[in-house]
């Protein structure tokens, strides 16, 4: 088999881009200590307080475009060098993307991206800058946030269950597995795939893929290069 054939997927979450400086959501400083998620992550909050959403995920999108892609986000972009990469990420920040890497399937959103509050497939690109309430989508909905928030389908799931049933390797690098269904990637693994797991610390959830543990910027690049 020659390298370019071998397929990797990577699948990453909250704690690759820690070390960037965005905070994760559910480690003792993480954004799910400090605030509800009921309150935040929801389309019933989006209803009831569009200001106080609006406000979060502002205040994100500017940390997010602030930060820098690590050498784990790095070290990920430069396997494309020698092997077909897939990227499938719960992160929303476009670190992946900046650091190089070419195909990376967002499942839970992007940060830099407004939608339609009817429509999840009627998407504005708006950069860095700050929604505001009365903002309106094409379809006269309210706009908000290109976030999959809980209770939310997840329409990247099927593409990305596509990806990781076909991958030689799978790495999955900084995520608790505590958010489903993106967790239950791990088991379309086929059988024979290198399947290994680096995190801060072990998860019940590991579906018996080789664990590592350590923090992502330094154990992601010694495992690639
Ligand atoms: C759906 C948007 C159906 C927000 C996010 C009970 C059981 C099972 C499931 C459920 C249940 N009750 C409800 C559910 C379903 C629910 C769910 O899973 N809830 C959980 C919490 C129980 N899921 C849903 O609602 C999903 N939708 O099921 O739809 C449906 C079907 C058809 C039609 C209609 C509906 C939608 C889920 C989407 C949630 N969206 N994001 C935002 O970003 O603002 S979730 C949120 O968690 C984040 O976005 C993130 O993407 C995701 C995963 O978190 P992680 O990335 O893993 O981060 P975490 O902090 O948890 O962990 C970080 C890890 O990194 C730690 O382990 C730490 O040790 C490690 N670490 C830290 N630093 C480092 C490090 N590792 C290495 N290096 C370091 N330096």
């Amino acid at each position: 088999m020659n390298q370019q054939a071998t397929k990797i997927v990577i699948i990453s979450g909250a704690g690759i881009s820690a070390e960037s400086g965005l905070a994760t959501f559910r480690d003792p400083d993480g954004l799910w200590q400090q605030y509800a998620l009921e309150d935040l992550a929801t389309p019933q909050a989006f209803a009831r307080n569009p200001a106080l959403v609006h406000r979060f995920y502002n205040s994100r999108r500017i940390q997010a475009a602030k930060a820098e892609p690590n050498a784990a986000h790095l070290a990920i972009a430069k396997l494309e060098q020698a092997f077909n990469v897939v990227v499938v990420t719960q992160n929303v920040d476009d670190l992946h993307e900046r650091a190089g890497s070419s195909k990376v399937l967002h499942l839970h959103g992007k940060l830099n991206e407004a939608r339609s509050s009817r429509n999840p497939n009627l998407i504005e690109v708006i950069g860095q800058r700050e929604l505001k309430v009365g903002e309106l989508a094409a379809d006269g909905s309210a706009l908000r946030p290109n976030i999959v928030w809980f209770g939310e389908e997840v329409p990247a799931m099927e593409p990305a269950i596509k990806e990781i049933a076909s991958a030689d390797k799978i790495l999955v690098v900084g995520t608790s597995l505590q958010v489903y269904p993106a967790a239950s990637l791990l088991f379309y693994a086929r059988k024979g795939a290198e399947k290994v797991l680096i995190n801060l610390e072990a998860t019940d959830n590991d579906a018996g893929y080789q664990f590592i543990q350590g923090k992502a910027a330094t154990e992601v690049p010694k495992l690639v290069e």
